[in-house]
């Protein structure tokens, strides 16, 4: 039988590879996992828990809540401000950064997180998902907003967590993509992949088609060249998916290859997208780039981007590389 290797010593062994992960970020991304569990559990008792439904409020973003999105909040909050490994949390679901209050000890890292990706998905019993993401704090004494402001190149660790047929936790310190299931038995995450790959080709794509007539003419190209098929210009058949949460679509494209995408659209021109840079475009394309893929904005690598505000929304194009670039180059061209 062979032996299995649970994220705890998944996490102790890189540890001890000199220089690899510090202790207390090895602490840290257990704590992350232990919430990510807990929030499986909250996931899957579906109408059985009240857990189900909208919370009849809005949260920053102008967007209605589910009682999962505050549930999953919570969870993340009270499962990481006691351990000392952090200074503050940001997420998508509050206004402001949650400062680790004064009765802990403050850590050096920072934590952004998108407690429930895809939360219009949990009614319907669909994949949904945890994103996040850990920097470290700037030197100096305190910590404010400003200190999240860092580019996507800063983190030192990004991962995510799908709530599907599986609960299956992603994540990435730097040394490729690796890959964990949780044993609901055992209530551990077993590692069942290492170093994932994303193909550099692909004929499938993932973007929300319902949006055609909003979008840029670059990204109405390539989806035209696309639909086209082996009788256009990229002489082979596409395939379509489209899920609506965004972890779904891009483990996807992490197992089997793929590209997504959430261009600016007409619809709110003054926004750069509807993806949140810090929660979501970040940690995804750090564990793209880390399988061989890769992530822009349609002109910039998405990791480049110094970020101006927490909240701040981004175009998205993410996956296998090859496309990606192309249509990347198609916004470049006149
Ligand atoms: P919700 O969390 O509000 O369901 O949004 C999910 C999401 O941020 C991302 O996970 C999806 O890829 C994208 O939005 C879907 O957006 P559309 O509903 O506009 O297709």
């Amino acid at each position: 039988m062979t032996k299995k290797i649970s994220l705890t010593r998944y996490l102790v062994e890189q540890q001890r590879l000199e220089g690899h992960i510090p202790p207390e970020l090895r602490l840290l991304l257990e704590v992350v996992a232990r919430a990510c569990k807990r929030i499986s559990q909250a996931v899957s008792k579906g109408a059985l828990g009240d857990v189900m439904g909208s919370a009849e409020s809005e949260n920053v973003q102008g967007e209605m809540q589910k009682k999962l999105d505050i549930i999953a909040n919570e969870v993340l909050i009270e499962a990481n401000e006691w351990g000392g490994h952090l200074a503050a949390m940001a997420s998508e679901e509050m206004e402001g950064i949650y400062v680790v209050p004064n009765r802990y000890p403050q850590g050096e890292y920072l934590l952004m997180f998108d407690p429930l990706d895809g939360s219009s998905n949990i009614d319907v019993n669909v994949s949904i998902g945890t994103i996040f993401s850990v920097m470290l704090k700037p030197e100096g004494t305190g910590v404010s907003e400003h200190d999240f402001l860092q580019p996507g190149t800063k983190q030192v660790a990004a991962g995510y967590c799908v709530y599907g047929p599986q609960t299956t936790l992603v994540l990435t310190v730097g040394d490729g993509v690796t890959v964990f299931t949780l044993d609901r038995e055992q209530g551990s995450f077993i590692l069942t992949q290492e170093d994932l790959r994303v193909p550099e080709d692909t004929r499938e794509f993932a973007i929300n088609m319902s949006n055609q007539r909003h979008w840029a003419a670059p990204v109405t190209r390539y989806i035209d060249e696309c639909l086209q098929g082996r009788d256009g210009p990229r002489g082979k058949d596409f395939n379509m998916r489209w899920v609506g949460s965004m972890v779904a679509d891009v483990h996807r494209i992490l197992t089997r290859g793929g590209i997504f995408m959430y261009p600016w659209d007409k619809r709110e021109p003054e926004k750069a997208g509807k993806l949140r840079l810090l929660y979501e475009a970040n940690p995804m394309s750090w564990l793209i780039e880390q399988a061989g893929g890769s992530a822009t904005d349609g002109k910039r690598r998405i990791m480049d981007i110094t970020p101006t505000k927490l909240h701040e929304r981004v175009s998205v194009f993410m996956g296998s590389k090859n496309e990606v670039e192309q249509v990347t180059r198609y916004h470049s061209e006149p």
